[in-house]
């Protein structure tokens, strides 16, 4: 059986409590990869997460997606499906995506890819926010994908922290625009 590549990622970071330090323990299939993302933010956690958690608007700090719209659910429960299409200049064009985890209570919130024009099959996330120092927040979110025919893992990781730290910059610079 394929070892879990949990040696590689994981936050060992003070700021996350087991229970939800949990959720980032992605079980990587064997020709998959995986990785994880942190941000600090200088805004509360709760700006953070009013914007984290709404899984139907993914563009409001996503900037690769360019249009979002809900195939199945309302978007707050657990099993809704979104369509998002991305802009020009990637190597895709549309993907499906199904909330898996929606818990206001410890913040995190998870989706897996069921579908779309792509290259990451099967990837799916986890984020979660964080009280750090001084009602500043800080965001975690790992992900595992499969590792595309023709690329190596490393290849895949770099392409997607690139993705993450992007969408988490910009997450950070809309929740302080939001809490200034
Ligand atoms: O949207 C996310 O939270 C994270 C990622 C890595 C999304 C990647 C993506 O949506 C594109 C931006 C379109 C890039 C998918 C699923 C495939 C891509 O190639």
């Amino acid at each position: 059986a394929p070892a879990p590549d949990s040696a590689s990622h994981g936050p060992s970071c003070a700021a996350v409590p087991a229970a939800v330090a949990r959720h980032h323990e992605h079980a990587a299939r064997a020709g998959q990869c995986c990785s994880a993302v942190v941000q600090a933010v200088a805004a509360p956690v709760g700006a953070v997460w009013s914007v984290v958690r709404r899984f139907d608007r993914p563009q409001a700090y996503k900037r690769f997606i360019r249009s979002c719209r809900l195939v199945d659910g309302d978007g707050g429960a657990v099993g809704s499906v979104r369509e998002v299409r991305v802009v020009s200049g990637l190597p895709a064009t549309s993907s499906r995506e199904r909330l898996e985890i929606l818990d206001d209570e410890r913040r995190v919130l998870s989706f897996r890819v069921v579908g779309g024009e792509h290259r990451l099959a099967n990837y799916r996330s986890v984020t979660t926010v964080h009280e750090a120092a001084a009602g500043d927040a800080v965001v975690v979110e790992s992900y595992a994908v499969d590792v595309p025919p023709g690329n190596t893992a490393d290849e895949t990781r770099v392409f997607v922290d690139t993705i993450v730290r992007c969408n988490l910059q910009s997450l950070a610079r809309t929740a302080e625009r939001l809490a200034a």
